[in-house]
């Protein structure tokens, strides 16, 4: 296991890559390009700067989180093409500095949704919280105008640029199911597949969150099933997950331990955070802590450590504690103790193997 920790960038993050020298034993800063819209090519000379940056500060630089996919490519549409190659381009122009894994996702406009960012916890801290009703509740043929005004539906993986072409955006997924989106992922692979292997880089799709339909859009990265189908689409060696334990664990029927029984070998890098489900569907993020939330943590790790997991592990998004002002989720504190917590069940696991 090789623990890693995500940072947007030096204009862009509360926490300095300073910051993140003093945790114990991380080896690598996961980055991306914030500012580039999705489809266009990552600049050789711009991922040159920002590697250079990471590793000056004793990280290596070889997860990307993520190089995003277009709309066009997601619905198929007649330019998808072009994206698609940019796309090549860009994992070429990541490879030759160095990186190994790309994660992305396939989710249709949206990317991560949550209802309310600071809400809080009986201890005091906050934490991301989701209410399944207000987001079940929004129709999609006036929410763009709720986006707008909405103080308190917030899509904090939202890119702001797409407010505007919300409504079109919308209508262009009006024929889309499940199952064409699928086929527009299996298009996709089919075609950057060949060229990330040739470059020995992984790519891993990172599960929807939550993982279920949102605002009547489809969505394919949500369960077991769904994991099976995606891992099958292609034997390539970089056909791969990311597997995230909160994303997945929101859904109360994923059990997460069999799932990295599962699919461990085939995610290059994991992401691992605690969430607390509620029978009406809500839940709240929590501490990373196994009792704290309804994902057992102390299993996911245990198995990676039985089978001596070597990929990347991130500890993904805390509470805001100790009144840290941070990006939603990615304050430096809680991540921190998420982090031992995992290096703790990693050792604990080490020594009931009689080792140290
Ligand atoms: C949220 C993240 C996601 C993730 C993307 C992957 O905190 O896990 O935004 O980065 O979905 O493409």
């Amino acid at each position: 296991m090789e623990i890693t920790f995500r940072w947007f960038g030096e204009n862009n993050d509360t926490v300095s890559l300073k910051d993140i020298k003093q945790i114990p034993n991380v080896k690598g800063v996961v980055w991306a390009l914030h500012h580039l819209p999705p489809g266009v090519v990552w600049d050789e000379n711009e991922i040159a700067e920002e590697v250079k940056l990471i590793q000056s500060h004793g990280f290596h630089a070889e997860v990307v989180e993520s190089v995003n996919v277009h709309e066009s490519i997601k619905i198929g549409n007649k330019d998808r093409d072009k994206y698609i190659a940019n796309y090549k381009q860009s994992i070429e122009n990541l490879a030759k500095h160095g990186v190994k894994v790309i994660c992305y996702n396939f989710m249709p406009v949206f990317d991560w949704i949550r209802t309310n960012m600071r809400k809080a916890l009986p201890d005091g801290s906050t934490a991301l919280f989701y209410e399944r009703k207000k987001v079940d509740n929004v129709d999609v043929r006036t929410m763009a105008d709720s986006v707008l005004n909405s103080t308190d539906l917030t899509m904090p993986g939202w890119e702001p640029e797409k407010i505007e072409q919300l409504e079109a955006l919308i209508k262009d997924y009006e024929n889309i199911n499940e199952d064409s989106l699928r086929n527009n992922l299996a298009y996709f692979l089919q075609e950057v597949l060949p060229i990330a292997e040739q470059n020995g880089v992984k790519l891993a799709i990172h599960p929807d969150d939550p993982p279920w339909s949102v605002f009547g859009l489809p969505r394919i990265v949500k369960n077991e099933q769904d994991l099976e189908q995606i891992v099958s689409m292609s034997s390539s060696s970089s056909n791969c997950l990311t597997f995230c334990s909160g994303a997945l664990g929101a859904n109360q029927s994923n059990d997460i331990v069999e799932l990295v029984k599962k699919f461990a070998e085939r995610s290059p890098f994991l992401h691992l955070r605690n969430v607390k489900n509620f029978d009406n569907g809500d839940f709240i993020e929590t501490s990373h802590l196994t009792s704290d939330g309804s994902v057992n943590l102390t299993g996911v790790v245990k198995h990676l450590n039985d089978i001596d997991y070597n990929g990347y592990v991130r500890p993904d998004h805390g509470r805001h504690i100790w009144n840290e002002k941070s990006r939603p989720g990615y304050g430096l504190y809680d991540r921190a103790l998420g982090i031992m917590y995992i290096h703790g069940l990693w050792d604990a696991s080490n020594l009931s193997k009689g080792g140290r």
